[in-house]
């Protein structure tokens, strides 16, 4: 009963798993009968494993031992197959040493013997034990300073002036110091001038009353590890209660520091490796001043901004140029501050940075930024919102320390808003083929800029912008100004969902005179016309402005003119034509006699006019097809009258455009 409580003491476990014990072969030291087997395991409390130390060994011996054979497992994986003879000697030297199971683990065995026994084996005898697990020895026991191994576990434990982490296994420095009300003195690292402890937290508390700081220098030797590339291994920081929070390390001693705060907490911080020699670091007590500037974006008036003032000075704050008080009356920029017996300035009023604001954009204008910052020396430039518009002009603003958004040369962007113009000229270029007259059928967007008005009189006009046409003066004569209505975006007469404009002004050429024998109606001088549609019309792919000639181009040799108007077999055309035709000078021509003056020029093709109902429309070049951004399709000429006949050898009188560039502006910008 004694001996039992003993071994219970010593060991808890002995109560339920026997310490040792042999295991054999069936029938030894007999020998083995055929077809017999054995399996054994046994597994270890905590802390400890299962020996095995084979004495004897005499199996059948077998090619990879696959007729009798001893498997020893330890958890479960096979540590050795044996069979054959052995001697004791060579059992204890290169066998038995591996017949163990992890610490806390299981050994196993299994015997087993084939169907025949050519002749008899004594089979196999060894003995098992439990032995303690000594893991101080292993390497990755993971104590960073001292081990103890006791039976079934071990511990860690540190040296003097170290405590051991609550992970057990750390030792750590017990450094930290709380030095509130000391107005004086010196923290160094742990140990030194030794190299400081590894896995140490430091944290020293300096505090003093409100109105004072720290003078902070280092001296001696500064050495915390510090990676190659600069950054800490090791570190030392200095947080004060407010303001900024600074870390050292490296072989650089930090430079001289006022902690500008009552409070600060210096924290060094170690890792597991390294031999550094630390820091050194005096502090004292210093009155608190207050330091320039008071606010990021202000400065002191006839004073240095970045000096150190004493508490009761007075000082005069001025924002930064762009920049205003954060106070009702934005114009304010200057105000008195005193340094308070905490180091802090008061009052303090924030200088904020002048906001330009989103500008007002005229219509069709927009930023090119979403939602650009607006504040002194931001830019913003911008875009017009279709793809059919272009600016007049580019360039950035800036917004200046007045509140104003400025070009580059100075200008108020309130005095010259940019504008979006619509882009003349182009169309959506698709090739098409088809059959005025002669002509050939137009794909939708060939030719954006034709309008129609469909009868009394059936005629035609061009898109100059995106409210006004240009026509013939003789298709509007005798219309009231807002009576009118013209289709566009269509090449069918019949197209059901035309883009359908209103006029809201017919401006006929003052000097618009129709001429002729005997009062013959059907020839004019000025045949002009401007029409202003009621609302702006919304520019696509079908429906866009051709550009004006320019004043000092040479009349062009050939163009395309279009229309809905009269064919060789009917009298109007359900599908917008066009055709090439040349322009000749008007000695060139045959009027029949009728009268001709330098407003007009004359033009046809080979079998190809316009005629009755294309009046208005368009003669544009270059012909259609040769258009590009570089040459975009201008108005030549506007389809104006012909001697009788239309489509013969007599070719047709076209307005002269170039004639009418001041009126059209003109009259564009007074209406
Ligand atoms: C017209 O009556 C008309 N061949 C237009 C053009 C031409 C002749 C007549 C040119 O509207």
């Amino acid at each position: 009963m004694i001996v039992f409580c003993v071994i219970v003491l010593l060991l808890p476990v002995c109560g339920s798993v026997p310490l040792t014990g042999w295991v054999q072969s069936p029938g030894h030291p007999r020998g083995y009968d055929p077809d017999s087997s054995l399996t054994w395991k046994e597994c270890a409390p905590t802390g400890h494993k299962i020996t095995l130390t084979l004495i004897h060994l005499d199996l059948e011996e077998s090619f990879e031992c696959e007729d009798d054979s001893l498997k020893v497992f330890a958890d479960d994986e096979l540590l050795i197959t044996l069979c054959g003879r052995k001697s004791m000697k060579e059992l204890q030297s290169s066998i038995n040493p591996s017949l163990h199971s992890s610490s806390g683990g299981c050994l196993s065995v299994s015997f087993l013997a084939d169907y025949s026994n050519p002749e008899r084996h004594t089979g196999f005898r060894g003995f098992y034990g439990i032995q303690d697990v000594d893991e101080c020895e292993d390497p990755d026991n993971e104590c960073t300073q001292l081990c103890n191994n006791y039976i079934g576990g071990y511990r860690c434990f540190c040296r003097p002036g170290y405590t051991l982490d609550p992970d057990k296994h750390t030792c750590q420095v017990s450094c930290s110091e709380d030095r509130t009300g000391s107005p004086e003195g010196v923290l160094t690292s742990p140990g030194r001038p030794e190299p400081y402890p590894k896995n140490s937290v430091c944290s020293y508390t300096l505090a003093v009353e409100e109105g004072l700081q720290f003078e902070l220098t280092f001296t001696g030797v500064f050495d915390v590890e510090m990676k190659e590339n600069g950054q800490c291994i090791d570190s030392l920081t200095i947080k004060p209660l407010s303001g900024d929070v600074k870390t050292f390390c490296g072989r650089d001693l930090p430079p001289f520091f006022l902690t500008r705060s009552q409070q600060v907490e210096i924290v060094f911080n170690t890792d597991h490796k390294g031999e550094n020699r630390g820091f050194s670091l005096s502090y004292r007590v210093k009155e608190m001043n207050c330091f320039g500037p008071v606010t990021p974006t202000s400065s002191l008036i006839s004073q240095h901004s970045d000096s150190e003032y004493p508490r009761g000075s007075k000082v005069k704050v001025k924002c930064d140029k762009g920049h205003v008080l954060r106070s009702n009356d934005s114009a304010e920029v200057e105000y008195e501050s005193t340094c308070q017996k905490n180091g802090k300035w008061s009052p303090v009023i924030p200088c904020e940075s002048v906001d330009c604001g989103h500008p007002e954009l005229p219509e069709l204008v927009e930023l090119s930024e979403k939602d650009p910052p607006t504040t002194y020396l931001k830019q913003i430039s911008f875009k017009c919102k279709s793809q059919y518009y272009q600016l007049d002009k580019t360039g950035s603003f800036t917004c200046n320390a007045e509140g104003n958004w400025v070009s580059e040369s100075g200008q108020k962007l309130t005095e010259d808003l940019p504008k979006c113009e619509p882009v003349c000229g182009m169309n959506s270029d698709v090739s098409f083929g088809g059959r005025v007259f002669g002509g050939k059928r137009v794909a939708l967007g060939q030719i954006p800029w034709q309008i129609l008005h469909k009868s009394s009189p059936r005629g035609g006009a061009s898109l100059i912008s995106d409210y006004w046409a240009l026509t013939a003066a003789h298709v509007v004569d005798g219309y009231e100004e807002n009576t009118m209505n013209w289709l566009g975006g269509l090449i069918d007469g019949l197209d059901k969902n035309p883009v359908i404009m209103e006029t809201e002004k017919i401006i006929i050429h003052p000097n618009y005179q129709k001429v002729g024998k005997n009062g013959n109606p059907n020839k004019f001088d000025n045949d002009i016309a401007l029409i202003k549609m009621s609302a702006r019309v919304t520019l696509g792919p079908n429906i866009r402005p051709v550009c004006l000639p320019n004043k000092t181009d040479e009349i062009v040799a050939e163009g395309t003119v279009s229309g809905f108007g009269r064919t060789e077999d009917k009298l109007r055309s359900q599908y917008l034509l066009e055709g090439l035709v040349q322009i000749y000078s008007l000695d060139k021509c045959d009027s029949r006699g009728l009268p001709v003056t330098h407003n007009m020029f004359c033009a046809g093709g080979d079998n190809i006019d316009s005629c009755q109902g294309d009046s208005g429309g368009p003669l544009f070049s270059p012909v259609l097809g040769y258009g590009s951004p570089d040459k975009p399709y201008r108005l030549a000429g506007i389809v104006s009258w012909g001697p009788p006949g239309c489509g013969n050898s007599f070719k047709g009188y076209y307005t002269k455009v170039q004639n009418y560039l001041d009126w059209i502006k003109e009259t564009m910008e007074k209406n």
